[in-house]
């Protein structure tokens, strides 16, 4: 399997995000993604490359211009106010506050196209989130061209990013990107699993009103868990997309037998769904040691859980999304792709 990486991703280093009431080092930090490249070469997984680059007609065709632009400008307008450090937002729009117009000011922009304080903007952030766009854009293109699976070794991560919001650490959405990329280059019909522990609020959101991609979650539920406004059993797509929205919330203390039931029953519903390729949302934060999560699953829960995608029997694109256990992330997310290799 070929892994697509970009060194670009150290270009994003959150300086620290608030823990309840104190500001701590960030979870999402670039050792992750180093330490899942030295595992896919001490596993000799197969060759890694560098990214092509995409214009940003790619990313337009899932993000509003508005956000594109802000992820580019932003740390240089927070600098030229006089301020240091990096760009974080503070302010959001609560129900009766204006949607329909994007305010003028900085820190109105930032509250209006995102849901969190914990994706700050840095001075170099946009050559990693862009790097980690054409990472997942590019891994999708080897796809369309023939190969059987490609790891898109992505960070930042994506799948909280909606149409209009970064958060969540997430500020483009990579899977929407490369299922879009996919469909673009002829597949009728593209299917999204989420893995993660967290809920893909962003991507359920993009494609909540489209029946030509489906939308399956398996994720914490969000009575309990962030997102906490999205996730639940009761969203089944709507209009057009109606039917192809699939979330299976479980709880927090979850191990592999309910993991994998409801891994089962996604993987029913893709099958059913007959997609020409598959984007697999790769979170490995489902690890029993993760520090900011609370499902129960070991190392060779993680290789199972490839050998299950892989009997989908479709070309699958694996976006890699969280996972916190950093002196473990590399084995967790490793297994997953030699378990889909070996089976
Ligand atoms: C508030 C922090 C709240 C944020 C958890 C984000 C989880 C991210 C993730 C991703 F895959 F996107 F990386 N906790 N200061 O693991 O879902
Ligand atoms: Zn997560």
């Amino acid at each position: 399997m070929i892994t697509v990486f970009s060194a670009d991703h150290a270009l994003h280093q959150s300086p620290g995000e608030l823990l309840y009431s104190e500001f701590v080092p960030a979870f999402e930090k670039p050792e992750r993604a180093e330490l899942i490249l030295a595992r896919v070469r001490e596993v000799g997984l197969g060759e890694v490359r560098g990214p092509e680059s995409f214009p940003l007609e790619a990313l337009t065709k899932i993000h509003a211009p508005g956000l594109v632009s802000l992820l580019m400008t932003a740390h240089e307008e927070w600098s030229a106010m006089g301020r240091t450090g990096a760009a974080y937002p503070y302010t959001w729009a609560a129900r009766g506050m204006r949607a329909d117009r994007v305010p003028k000011n900085l820190d109105g922009r930032l509250g209006f196209y995102s849901f969190d304080c914990g994706t700050p903007i840095t001075a170099t952030s946009w050559q990693a989130i862009k790097a980690s766009a054409d990472v997942a854009l590019t891994a999708a293109g080897l796809v369309s061209g023939g190969a059987k699976s490609v790891f898109a070794l992505c960070r930042p991560p994506g799948h909280h990013a909606g149409a209009d919001h970064f958060g969540g650490y997430c500020f483009l959405n990579n899977a929407a990107l490369a299922a879009q990329k996919l469909l673009d280059d002829g597949a009728a019909r593209v299917a999204i699993l989420d893995v993660d522990y967290h809920h893909g609020n962003g991507t359920q959101a993009i494609f909540y009103r489209r029946n030509d991609v489906l939308v399956v979650n398996i994720h914490a539920d969000p009575d309990q868990e962030y997102p906490y406004m999205l996730g639940f059993a009761d969203e089944p797509g709507q209009g057009a997309g109606e039917g192809f929205n699939v979330n299976l919330p479980l709880p927090w203390g979850t191990e592999w037998p309910a993991w994998r039931a409801a891994l089962a029953a996604g993987i029913q519903r893709v099958t059913a769904f007959a997609p020409d390729a598959v984007v697999v949302s790769l979170g490995v934060d489902t690890f029993k040691n993760d520090p900011i999560s609370h499902f129960l699953l070991e190392h060779e829960h993680f290789t199972l859980m490839g050998g299950m995608i892989a009997e989908l029997m479709k070309p699958a694109v694996f976006v890699m999304e969280g996972g916190y256990a950093v002196a473990e992330i590399g084995v967790n997310a490793v297994n997953v792709l030699t378990g889909f290799n070996d089976s």
